[in-house]
């Protein structure tokens, strides 16, 4: 794998982020010996952070002066439960407040970070009132939008996105706030590639990461390497961490001087992000962050509320259309006018955007779907695919060939069967994603396939992303493929409910 700083375009999936042995220059960074609490490694800066002279390896922390080592004394020696742990403290000859954050490296040392702190601010309403908002929104939607405000308000960074992912790991600008005169990226797509799989591993470890300035020079820890393991530090849990120089030049390019970035975590993965950029430097004391970390928790938990309860009324739904068929039944001797009376019993509960009926040799179809000779050959296609239940595919044409041309109506389809018989069954479509978005001018670069990162933008990776999913639809969830299944089964029992009757209505 690509050391850190070392990656190029076609490797940067692999490059060793936690390992950036530097850190950005806004703190200074100290690691501990576990044993004697003596200075082991220092960054660059750090001396002359704390306005002393360097080196400051060898020395303890109680040499630093201040009340720092008291502070942190019972924890080095006595490991406790609340580790990472941030306090408010005095080090160095400077004089300032400064916060120190410590956690333990996995190699065992114990790693102190050191920032100036900001006055000391109550944010019990912030939160209160964050926490309230968030809990009273009833809708994802909703959700998405105020959380977007909210933390507009609270950083005052000039642009706020909830960066969503879909099933594969693209993304989607689903929300934004921002200063008027900057251009909208709301519903902007973006390639999984954007975020290397290792850096997404990391952000549901370390839930909040700030980069102060774009054009900082960063301070190595020196030595390099841990005095007592000879490994690299790993910075995952540092919030000096440099980040990776592709991804900053990725934001110079798009003309961001700083960002703050939060983990949206929802049943213990990572939902999306909340994306904050500043066209300037800026820099979010401890507490503010902590409070971001808080209230971003508090958002998880509430979509992952909605979430569920959209799936509770996909369910219900479900349960209605089964009802209604019944009711059909009875009523017309046919079960089918339930299924087809509204667009909406059959493709909301599945989010499709077209559906077909195959049954008794006939067709029935609502929405935009294929024509029926392309239907009749892709059931032809499905059938021995529907062995346990239910077949999904957001993209059609790369497992078939044949079913390019349906791409506009049917990039995606889900299918399950509803009796005994194999070609009996109910089909799902889903069009193209792809949309168009008319990019500015600047400060984006047209597209360009070289492997530089100095060519990295958005408009880059929303061409990328369009590579990589034409011809797909949106994925279908787990949630809509149990619809599929569900609305199935309920069919299958009506089917033969019906045929049982027809049988004896016959006799
Ligand atoms: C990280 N890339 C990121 C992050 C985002 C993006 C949001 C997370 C940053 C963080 O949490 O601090 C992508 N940012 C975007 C996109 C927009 C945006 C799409 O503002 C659109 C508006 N990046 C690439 C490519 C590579 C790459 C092609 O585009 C590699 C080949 C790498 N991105 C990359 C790396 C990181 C990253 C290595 C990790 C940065 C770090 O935490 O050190």
């Amino acid at each position: 794998s690509p050391a850190f700083g070392t990656a190029t375009l076609s490797n940067c999936e692999r490059e060793q982020i936690h390992l950036a042995g530097s850190i950005q220059p806004h703190g200074a960074l100290l690691t501990l010996c576990a044993a004697d609490g003596r200075i082991m490694q220092e960054s660059a800066n750090a001396a002359s952070f704390l306005k002393m002279s360097a080196p400051l390896k060898g020395l303890r922390l109680r040499d630093l002066g201040g009340d720092l080592w008291t502070q942190i004394e019972g924890l080095v020696t006595q490991p406790a439960s609340s580790i990472p742990f941030a306090l408010r403290c005095f080090a160095g000859a400077g004089g300032a407040p400064l916060n120190a954050l410590l956690h333990k490296a996995p190699s065992g040392e114990w790693v102190v970070e050191l920032e100036r702190a900001g006055p000391i601010v109550d944010y019990t309403k912030a939160i209160d009132r964050g926490v309230d908002t968030i809990l009273t929104s009833a809708s994802l939607r909703g959700l998405c939008d105020v959380s977007a405000a909210m933390f507009r308000d609270l950083t005052g960074y000039d642009r706020v996105m909830v960066y969503r992912f879909d099933e594969e790991g693209h993304g989607e600008v689903f929300a934004e706030t921002r200063r008027p005169e900057l251009e909208a990226f709301l519903g902007n797509r973006y390639p999984a590639s954007d975020i290397p799989q290792i850096a997404r591993r990391l952000y549901e470890r370390n839930r909040v990461r700030l980069l102060a300035d774009v054009d900082y020079t960063p301070a190595p820890l020196e030595p390099r390497l841990s005095p007592a393991t000879g490994e690299e530090l790993d910075m995952s849990l540092c919030f000096l961490r440099s980040a990776s120089p592709i991804h900053i030049q990725y934001l110079k390019n798009m003309g961001v001087a700083a960002t703050l970035v939060v983990s949206l975590m929802v049943a213990g993965k990572l939902w999306g992000l909340i994306s904050c950029h500043h066209y300037a430097p800026r820099l979010l004391p401890f507490e503010m962050r902590a409070v971001c970390e808080l209230l971003a928790e508090v958002i998880g938990t509430r979509i992952a509320a909605l979430e569920s309860f959209a799936q509770g009324q996909a369910e219900l739904a479900v349960r209605r259309l089964e009802q209604r068929m019944i009711q059909s039944v009875c009523r017309d001797g046919d079960w089918r006018g339930a299924l087809f009376d509204s667009a909406h019993a059959l493709l909301l509960p599945l989010n499709a955007t077209g559906a077909a009926l195959l049954f008794e040799g006939k067709m029935r179809m609502i929405g935009e779907a294929p024509g029926t000779e392309q239907i009749s050959e892709l059931g032809r296609w499905l059938a021995p695919r529907l062995a346990d239940g239910v077949f999904a595919t957001s993209a059609l044409a790369a497992e078939a060939p044949q079913f390019a041309p349906l791409a506009g109506v049917a990039s995606g389809v889900a299918a399950t069967r509803i009796s005994s018989e194999p070609d009996e069954m109910l089909i799902w479509f889903r069009k193209e994603r792809i949309r168009t978005v008319t990019w500015g001018g600047n400060p984006f670069k047209p597209p360009s396939d070289s492997d530089d990162p100095s060519e990295l933008s958005p408009r880059r990776s929303f061409a990328q992303w369009h590579q990589v999913v034409e011809g797909t639809s949106d994925a279908w969830s787990p949630a809509d493929r149990a619809a599929a299944r569900l609305i199935g089964e309920s069919v299958t029992d009506v089917v033969m409910q019906f045929r049982a009757l027809r049988i004896l209505i016959a006799k």
